[in-house]
């Protein structure tokens, strides 16, 4: 059975690496927190039993054979990187539960047909580059040395920061597994939302992960005097015809009852009290599970948005940094965990994933699952996200569970 002062004791541990003033954590893509906190998990992988190495993208891997030699791996695990101000428990959650469940394994003796690796992945969130899941991609193969180019507010590339990591991001390609090498991925995460504290459940098994679609809206209009230039149609004020998109954004994506829509970067230039800005950039962040419905707001958001800008007499520009397919969860990861879920006698309870996780880069590669913890007033991304030490062991033993099925299949 899981070790939950152990686990408890590895959470706050990691916890610690890249604390904020503000009670919250910072540990970026290629810093020295993600080193750090990958160096702290990468001790516990050892406790653990594990053969441990870390790939061409900076993933983290501790590997335990099966009793079959070679045969394709069950992959489970998360990711130790941050938003900027984030909370305890996104991703090392689903790390050390991971290894947890790899120690009880190698404790216990238990035999698994195939190999089990744990994986700490390289940026999952995306808050450095705007440009997230990283490690996953490269693992799935589907970047090259030629898609590092995004970069950081100080505009330093992804590749100048695998650079100044220790890794060389023209050998990014070595990351890929070839097809069939992976039987399965696992993800135990953080709801990062209320509908299993609604239901008064500890865990819950996921349906599949929405889609998100990552934009840079940018609004070219002309920086004037505040105090000369009248209301109207001498006025083309970047910041007002931007805020006329905002409201539409929020319009649109709450008309259909299942898409959510977000602005949370705003840029504005030259600034100053008494100055009409001149140029916006605005980046939005739209999501449902059903990639038509989701499509559909998109294109009546940029529709809608060229018309107010034209009318504004305001330039629109369009950059798509990411856009991800939703990922549904396999029928053979939902029934294991379903079934772990009886074993151990909570109710299972299915419900989807309104975040993104690094399984939707796996899902051309392999079958993918996730769990569920129940998440405090489903608060996430904010130093007040919490789950508790019961909630948090649960979900690695239905994760333990779930992994020798497939790891037994
Ligand atoms: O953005 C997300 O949904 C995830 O937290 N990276
Ligand atoms: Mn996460
Ligand atoms: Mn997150």
């Amino acid at each position: 059975m899981t070790n939950a002062d152990r686990l408890w004791r590895r959470i706050r541990e990691v916890a610690e690496i890249g604390r904020t003033e503000g009670g919250g954590v910072a540990r970026l893509s290629f810093t020295g927190e993600e080193r750090a906190a990958k160096d702290l998990v990468a001790s516990y992988m050892r406790e653990a039993g594990l053969e441990v190495r870390e790939d061409a993208a900076g993933n983290l891997i501790g590997r335990r054979e099966g009793s079959e030699a070679g045969g394709p791996v069950v992959l489970t695990g998360s990711h130790v990187d941050s938003v900027r101000n984030g909370g305890d428990f996104d991703g090392p959650l689903g790390v050390l539960a991971a290894v947890e469940a790899a120690q009880v394994m190698h404790e216990e003796g238990t035999a698994t047909r195939r190999p089990l690796e744990v994986v700490a992945f390289t940026d999952e969130e995306g808050a450095r580059f705007s440009f997230g899941m990283i490690g996953s991609r490269a693992l799935a193969g589907l970047l090259g040395p030629n898609d590092l180019g995004q970069t950081d507010g100080d505009g330093t590339t992804v590749a100048e920061a695998m650079r100044s990591y220790g890794l060389d991001p023209q050998r990014i390609g070595d990351a890929a597994r070839p097809p069939g090498s992976v039987a399965a991925y696992v993800e135990l995460h953080i709801e990062q939302g209320k509908v299993l504290e609604d239901a008064g459940l500890p865990v819950g098994v996921v349906t599949g992960i929405a889609g998100p679609v990552w934009l840079r809206l940018s609004f070219e209009g002309e920086a004037g005097h505040a105090g000369t230039t009248p209301m109207g149609a001498q006025r083309r004020d970047a910041l007002a015809a931007a805020a006329a998109v905002m409201r539409l954004i929020e319009e649109e994506a709450t008309a259909t009852g299942s898409t959510v829509g977000t602005v949370g970067l705003l840029d504005l230039s030259p600034g100053g009290i008494n100055i009409i800005p001149g140029r916006v950039t605005l980046s939005l962040d739209l999501r449902d599970i059903d990639e038509t419905v989701r499509d559909g707001v998109e294109s009546r958001i940029l529709e809608g948005a060229k018309e107010i800008c034209t009318g504004r007499g305001v330039g629109f520009r369009v950059e798509t940094l990411q856009r991800l397919a939703p990922a549904p969860c396999s029928e053979e990861a939902r029934a294991a965990a379903w079934a772990a879920c009886e074993e151990l006698g909570f109710e299972p309870r299915e419900l989807p994933s309104g975040a993104g996780h690094d399984g939707m880069q796996l899902i051309g590669l392999c079958p993918i699952g996730m769990i569920f913890v129940r998440s405090r007033d489903g608060i996430s991304h904010n130093p007040a996200e919490w789950s508790s030490k019961e909630d948090c062991a649960a979900g690695a033993e239905v994760l333990r569970r779930t992994l020798v099925t497939l790891a037994n299949r």
